[in-house]
């Protein structure tokens, strides 16, 4: 299907949401024009051309928050049309399900039944023991959670920022998970977010060193097994990876999260949460923070992602304020306000940066309890974060706060956390301009794009139908998994599929939607996860 100039969100705008679509080139006058009956129901002029410095282009904007009649609708401009899109009540609730179902084919040690499944059924894979590495005659049960991505890799830092943004979602967005997905474990009593996240947690909670209390960084095969290698397929020996301080920090905090918002379905289970996250604290307390600690590194026999995090301020920073959130004890609260101290970034959300966490925790958290200065200064801080993302928006041709640079590996993920936290600041701030701003991110993500891509696999008339993503490509089924979320444009053309077709390329064009491309579309549980959270808030 050729690119479109005319892009638009293709599954759709709520009615009372501002609705732009976005032409290449100069414009004119467009028509939205209903689908049943061919009626044009809204007549318009673009705004002024401006340059997109992303994309290397001139675009035009279309605006036609006017139209608020339910429907299927298209754009039409100089006889060029766009792809349709709805106008409707509430146009994202199945993506959101779509995107929360994507943790379930993400699962492992598991069969995938077909009721479930459908045809990406697939039965159990590693479900053997792993070997801790370096210790060969250990070995411990490693089965469950999520892969982690196109690969079968299971990764804590990864997991840890996975299960947090769905645990986060739920708490900020409890409306949006009272639709069952349906899952296996479904009772109608928990949301089935906090089944499918417990399949996590479950697995995380194999990931602490029952010897020391800290966590495994990783547990992998020694190399990727090949592109078309089924997950029950994939038998070589896993290992368990040294322990780390990153790891071990975010364990912590997303265990401290979990033991608050399991508390009210499973007290056992909270508890249990609970305890490893005290217990991986004591590991971090007796590790403490140094310079010249480089963090986890590959051995020279293991090829898997090395997830390399040479900072981990940040990790125990959100140990210490979740933990802080959760139990209200002090020493917590000292910990959180030592650590706040120190210079790192205190607004990321990402698998790496995961400060954002630990300022959230203390944000929501009994305010009451709260230092009132480190309160005010962070809540600041992340206003002004909002502010500066804001200014980007208008600045930027899509309306997103991507500058050219943040064009990378992952770019998707850097849209979303960006999503999240306009999401956070709106809810600071009560200020509904900034909610506003995470839905312009969403309609990038799907389709409003200069390469008029649905990063969302089965999600528009456009999606991505290519993933980076093993069981896609060797199930045999002509259609990807769906609700995956590629990785998105990558300046960086980290792989030779990129080097060989995008040379030259505007950064928000390096990306082909071709299985060999890892470092543009591959798919991972941490670029899924900040998509539900921000869908979420845009679901009734
Ligand atoms: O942050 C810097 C930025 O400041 C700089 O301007 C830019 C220039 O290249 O680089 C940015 O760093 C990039 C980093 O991702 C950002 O998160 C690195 O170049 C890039 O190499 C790195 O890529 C990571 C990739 O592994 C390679 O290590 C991705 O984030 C990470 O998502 C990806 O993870 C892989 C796992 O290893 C294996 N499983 C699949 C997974 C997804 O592809
Ligand atoms: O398939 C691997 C993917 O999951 C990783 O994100 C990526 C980067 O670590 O590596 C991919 O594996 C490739 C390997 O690095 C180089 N040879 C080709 C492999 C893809 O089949
Ligand atoms: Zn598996």
């Amino acid at each position: 299907m050729a690119t479109r100039g005319i892009t638009v969100n293709q599954i759709g705008y709520p009615p009372d949401a501002r609705k732009t679509f976005i032409c290449t080139g100069e414009g004119g006058t467009f028509e939205i024009v209903r689908e049943a009956d061919g009626r044009i129901v809204y007549r318009g002029e673009t705004e002024l051309p401006v340059y997109d410095e992303a994309s290397g282009i001139t675009v035009s904007r279309g605006d036609f928050t006017a139209c608020t009649e339910e429907g299927g609708y298209f754009v039409r401009l100089h006889g060029e049309t766009s792809a349709s899109f709805a106008i409707a009540n509430n146009p994202y609730a199945e993506l959101h399900t779509g995107l929360l179902k994507s943790f379930y084919y993400f699962r492992c040690g598991m069969e995938l039944e077909e009721p479930y499944a459908g045809p990406w059924k697939h039965a159990a894979c590693h479900t053997a023991e792993g070997i801790v590495y370096g210790e060969p005659d250990r070995k411990h049960g490693s089965s469950g959670g999520w892969h982690d991505a196109g690969d079968y890799g299971k990764y804590t830092g990864p997991g840890a920022k996975a299960a947090a943004d769905l645990l986060l979602a739920y708490e900020f967005a409890p409306q949006a998970f009272q639709r069952p997905v349906p899952l296996p474990e479904t009772d109608g009593l928990a949301p089935d977010v906090l089944h499918e996240c417990r399949y996590e947690l479950e697995w995380l909670l194999k990931m602490q060193d029952e010897r020391t209390g800290g966590a495994f960084h990783k547990l992998t095969t020694k190399q990727f097994p090949a592109l078309d290698v089924m997950p029950e397929d994939d038998r070589a020996e896993l290992y368990f990876m040294p322990v780390s301080a990153a790891a071990t920090g975010c364990f912590a905090g997303v265990m401290a999260l979990a033991a608050r918002v399991y508390r009210p379905f499973d007290e056992a289970f909270a508890s249990r949460c609970l305890a490893a996250a005290e217990r991986a604290w004591e590991w971090l307390e007796g590790h403490p923070a140094s310079p010249e600690n480089p963090g986890f590194k590959n051995p020279a026999d293991i090829a898997t992602g090395e997830y390399g995090d040479p900072v981990d301020l940040d990790e125990r920073y959100w140990a210490a304020g979740e933990l802080f959130r959760t139990t209200g004890e002090a020493v917590y609260h000292e910990a959180f306000r030592k650590l706040a101290a120190e210079t790192f970034p205190k607004y990321e959300l990402g698998w790496a940066d995961m400060g954002g966490y630990g300022t959230i925790a203390y944000l929501f958290g009994e305010k009451a309890k709260a230092d009132g200065t480190l309160h005010a200064s962070l809540e600041a801080g992340l206003l002004g974060v909002a502010e500066r993302l804001a200014r980007r928006c208008a600045e930027d041709g899509y309306l997103t706060s991507l500058r050219p640079e943040d064009y990378i590996w992952g770019s998707n993920m850097v849209l979303l956390n960006r999503a999240m936290l306009l999401l956070i600041a709106a809810k600071v701030s009560g200020e509904a301009r900034y909610q506003a701003l995470a839905l312009e991110h969403v309609h990038y993500l799907l389709g409003r794009n200069v390469l008029d891509y649905s990063y969302v696999t089965g999600f528009g008339h456009r999606a991505v139908r290519h993933p980076h993503h093993r069981p896609s490509v060797g199930d045999g089924v002509e259609e990807p998994v769906p609700g995956l979320v590629s990785g998105g444009p990558n300046r960086g053309l980290n792989d030779d599929c990129m080097q060989e077709h995008l040379q030259g390329k505007a950064p928000a064009a390096c990306f082909i939607d071709d299985e060999l491309s890892y470092a543009g579309n591959e798919v991972t549980i941490y670029w899924n996860s900040p998509a539900v959270f921000v869908v979420s808030h845009f679901v009734k």
